[in-house]
């Protein structure tokens, strides 16, 4: 369908580049203000005590782990206490102790930021995908999660299974920690397949004095397509932390890949020196290891790489590869979540099994100081390779940007993003490109053509759509240069959509309402000079609600010669999804409007560029939600059936 009914707004309408002033915010009572500051102290206090009590720590000898299974009882009560810093893990970004609600939220406005076609468990707190894997017709994705509550605690792995990776069926837990060895926790782990169709899940546990070691786990019946039930080994752990390794620094097993004849190699995370390290171990049974010589890969500074991934992209672009293939024709990506930074980063490199080396392509774009898998809020991501369609999955937790108290009040926190799948970028030769996975087509309804809308600088233009909360849409823009003697004031994405220069920004305004008074900019900045182009989200418009976390995010992306602009957009409610030219640079933005929502939340075309004219051609599907319930398990025979 051609509907073509943008409408322009006839005067020059710049962005609002006001914060709301404080008759149009709300505004919060004194007390509650106090009770803020006095929060925030009491949390920087003791942010400093952990801090000076870490650094007295003295270096931890092999095998810092009793073996003793004596300690449940005191694991049980730990375990009622708020934790997550002090684990050694940091579960939100902006905690606050604060106990009331940070605006005067209404259900309806928590009901409508609920995502509809992205998943998330019905309630309570979910954090990094584990294990993902196909078996038997079915995708399955695991997820840290808290059965108790809508904060970090008490993780289990939840379960969910899925035919096409969208739709999902929640599934009774695989995995609670239940044992010494993972009473602080069942934390992240990778599945790998054997040749002989054997599924071998490793898992970090914390144990009950807060050491971090690796454990194995099977499913009970392999036969089952739905792998309901999961034997603990039970020799675990399989693995602690080795000499020169702090105990709570020890953590997020990868899926294996072949060795030399006979061998397995996983791939854990830790920290020396503030250098994020990338230790490898060797196996034949999953039961016993060796540690191999020096690191794979460590990068000074960048502190202690959580939930490291290491996989092979084909140079030609074209498949996904099991994690044994290399050599000829592929490089190999090594990943890591940040923990001091809460954001997920990659290279691109050469693996050298014999030498038990990697080495980054451009040493200055190396892991942890280079390229970010995304920019926006996205952490813990893991891959899997789906042997049906030869491709390889990327799943990444987009965690909360609300406070925790409203989080609680809520009932819920966390999404996954939609599955991408991840191909070596052979235009480019120096980055991956994510794309979301073909079946969410499935969900598009119908959809609306914008051909060739012109939008002058400063201008805003309403692309009519109706409802705008669930839509994937396609964009692809010309520009025309207008002025010369403009200066090109030129800092990436700027302080955000209302920081102007000659050729941008300009782009999309979702989840915005009529007055804009709620808006989240998605944007191209470009410059002629050596500057390069900017894919960008501010967020600073996003919501009235002055304490949820709202940031500018952006990378740089590479445009070739020829190539226009272009980028789609996976507007689901509080969660949009961004990709620039095909997936070299993505961005996840986390928002919460109080106005911009149901019928309230409108799209539109902006540009507020002093020094071009753009011209847009856009696809704008309305998006169905996803069927993400629990299994019918009384139907069990039904479905079992592969
Ligand atoms: N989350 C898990 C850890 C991992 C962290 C604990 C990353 O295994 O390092 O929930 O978000």
């Amino acid at each position: 369908m051609d509907v073509n009914s943008s409408s322009h707004s006839p005067f020059y309408t710049p962005l609002p580049d006001h914060h709301p002033t404080d008759s149009e915010a709300p505004r919060r009572r004194p007390l509650k203000g106090f009770a803020g500051i006095l929060a925030s102290v009491i949390f920087l206090l003791s942010l400093v005590a952990l801090i000076i009590s870490k650094s007295q720590e003295p270096l931890p000898k092999e095998g810092a782990v009793p073996n003793s299974t004596s300690q449940n009882q005191n694991a049980a009560v730990q375990r009622s206490l708020p934790r997550g810093v002090a684990e050694g893990v940091s579960a939100k970004s902006n905690p606050t102790i604060l106990t009331e609600l940070s605006y005067n939220w209404t259900n309806a406005m928590f009901s409508w930021q609920r995502t509809a076609y992205h998943f998330q468990p019905q309630k309570n707190w979910m954090n990094d995908p584990d294990g993902p894997l196909f078996h038997k017709g079915w995708y399955h994705l695991f997820y840290q999660y808290n059965p108790d509550s809508a904060v970090w605690g008490n993780i289990t792995w939840g379960h969910a299974v899925s035919k096409d990776l969208i739709h999902w069926l929640y599934l009774p837990f695989a995995l609670v920690p239940d044992q010494w060895y993972d009473i602080g926790g069942v934390w992240t782990g990778s599945a790998t397949i054997l040749p002989d169709g054997k599924i071998i899940m490793l898992y970090t546990g914390d144990t009950y004095n807060s050491v971090q070691v690796q454990n194995l786990a099977y499913p009970a019946n392999p036969s089952d397509p739905l792998l309901l039930d999961w034997v603990k080994y039970p020799n675990n752990p399989v693995l602690t932390p080795p000499s020169g390794i702090y105990p709570d620094e020890f953590r997020d097993p990868t899926t294996a890949w072949t060795g030399p004849p006979g061998t397995w190699r996983i791939m854990i995370g830790s920290t020396v020196n503030k250098a994020g390290v990338a230790l490898v171990f060797q196996t034949t049974d999953f039961e016993n290891y060796t540690l191999l010589d020096g690191y794979l890969h460590s990068v000074p500074g960048t502190g202690m790489w959580e939930c490291v991934d290491f996989y092979p992209v084909a140079t030609n672009g074209s498949v996904g590869l099991d994690n044994s293939e290399g050599g000829p024709g592929t490089k190999h990506v090594l990943k890591a979540s940040l923990d001091d930074k809460k954001y997920d980063v990659y290279a691109l490199g050469t693996y050298d099994p014999v030498a038990n080396k990697w080495t980054p392509d451009n040493p200055e774009e190396d892991v942890g100081i280079g390229l970010r898998v995304d920019y926006g809020k996205y952490y813990a991501s893991k891959t899997f390779f789906d042997p049906v369609q030869r491709r390889r999955i990327l799943f990444g937790w987009i965690n909360e940007t609300d406070t925790q108290s409203d989080d609680l009040e809520k009932g819920w926190a966390s999404v996954q993003t939609i599955p991408r799948t991840v191909l070596f970028d052979n235009k480019t030769g120096t980055n991956i490109v994510q794309w979301p996975v073909e079946e969410v087509k499935s969900l598009r309804l119908n959809g609306m053509v914008f051909e060739e809308v012109v939008v002058g600088p400063g201008e805003i233009v309403q692309l009519d759509v109706g409802s705008a909360t669930q839509l994937d849409i396609t964009a692809e823009f010309e520009t025309e240069y207008l002025e010369s003697n403009s200066t090109d004031d030129f800092s990436g994405c700027g302080a955000g959509a209302i920081d102007r220069s000659t050729y941008g920004p300009f782009g999309l305004l979702v989840i915005a309402d009529q007055s804009l008074s709620e808006l989240t900019p998605v944007y191209f900045r470009p410059s002629n000079t050596t500057n390069g182009t900017y894919f960008c989200a501010d967020e600073s418009r996003s919501s009235l609600a002055p304490d949820v976390t709202k940031a500018v995010y952006g990378g740089k992306v590479p445009v070739l010669d020829g190539e226009n602009l272009s980028m789609r957009l996976l507007v689901d409610h509080s969660v949009v999804e961004s990709f620039a030219q095909g997936g070299r640079t993505v961005i996840t933005s986390r928002i919460y409007p109080t106005e911009a929502i149901y019928a309230a939340a409108r799209l539109f075309l902006f540009n507020n560029a002093t020094g071009i004219t753009i011209k847009a051609t856009l696809t704008v599907w309305q998006v169905n939600s996803a069927f993400i319930h629990p299994f019918p398990l009384d139907q069990i025979e039904k479905y079992s059936s592969a």
